[in-house]
């Protein structure tokens, strides 16, 4: 190649056009390792949940990454509006209520850490922060005789538990999970912490309370699991 060519515009040309194309090449590298992407986990016992920092230890126990735990609700995830929700606490209570997101996680809300046991075997720990039913409860006035309390779900779902167990557990309806939002796919708003019961007494997608006074078998207690569902106890009957 003799220098006169390489002052000819065309050669000139040619080599921006290869720089621009290294440039791009080397951009696109960087972009792919950073962490542009929703979810990512690191070495800090930390990762990223959408924009929310998800915790991945807790009282030093370690946690299940969400994207790690098992899922399987009879219908798929449900798609639940939080502007529009409305969670109906009804039944035999003094008042009946109907509570927005904004109103259910504004009440002072617990941490648990709990281990949620699927009756088919598999399990996984989370740290679950909500409300406690009880304080749901006493706003509506729960009235003499009161022994059950039916949780609703978007997707048809229903269980129960008895009044008794709820109140002493202290059981909370949880909106946050490893410190995140709780996921859409695991039940936004609401998911039940049943604590010590098998994993169908955990609904999801809470949409409706009622308190009754008498038993009531949900989705799975009707189809001849037991309705006590104590975790270690017999699964049918
Ligand atoms: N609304 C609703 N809630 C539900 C279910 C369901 O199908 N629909 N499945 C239950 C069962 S059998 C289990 S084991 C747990 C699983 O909860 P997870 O998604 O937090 O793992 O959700 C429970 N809650
Ligand atoms: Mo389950």
């Amino acid at each position: 190649m003799n220098s006169y060519f390489m002052y000819q515009p065309q050669f000139l040309f040619g080599v921006i056009a290869m720089k621009m194309i290294s440039v791009f090449i080397i951009l696109c590298f960087f972009m792919s390792i950073s962490g542009c992407t929703s979810y990512y986990q690191d070495g800090d016992g930390v990762s990223l949940y959408g924009d929310e920092v998800e915790t991945l230890e807790y009282q030093g126990v370690e946690l299940t990454p969400i994207s790690e735990q098992r899922n399987n609700a009879i219908k798929g995830t449900q798609r639940i509006i939080e502007d529009t929700y409305l969670l109906k606490v009804d039944g035999i209570v003094d008042e009946p209520l109907d509570l927005t997101y904004e109103q259910i996680t504004s009440y002072p809300n617990v941490s648990k850490l709990i281990d949620l046991n699927c009756v088919e075997g598999w399990d996984f720990t989370g740290k679950w922060t909500g409300v406690p039913v009880s304080t749901l409860l006493n706003e509506a006035g729960v009235q003499e005789g009161a022994t059950t309390v039916i949780f609703y779900s978007a997707d048809g779902y229903s269980t129960s538990l008895n009044l008794d167990y709820l109140i002493e557990n202290d059981i909370i309806l949880a909106y946050r999970l490893n410190a995140v939002t709780l996921p859409q796919d695991r039940g936004f708003p609401l998911q039940l912490v049943a604590e010590s019961k098998y994993g169908y007494k955990w609904a999801k997608w809470i949409t409706g309370i009622e308190v009754i006074n008498e038993p009531y078998e949900g989705y799975w207690e009707s189809r001849g699991y037991s309705n006590n569902a104590d975790f270690g106890g017999p699964r049918s009957g």
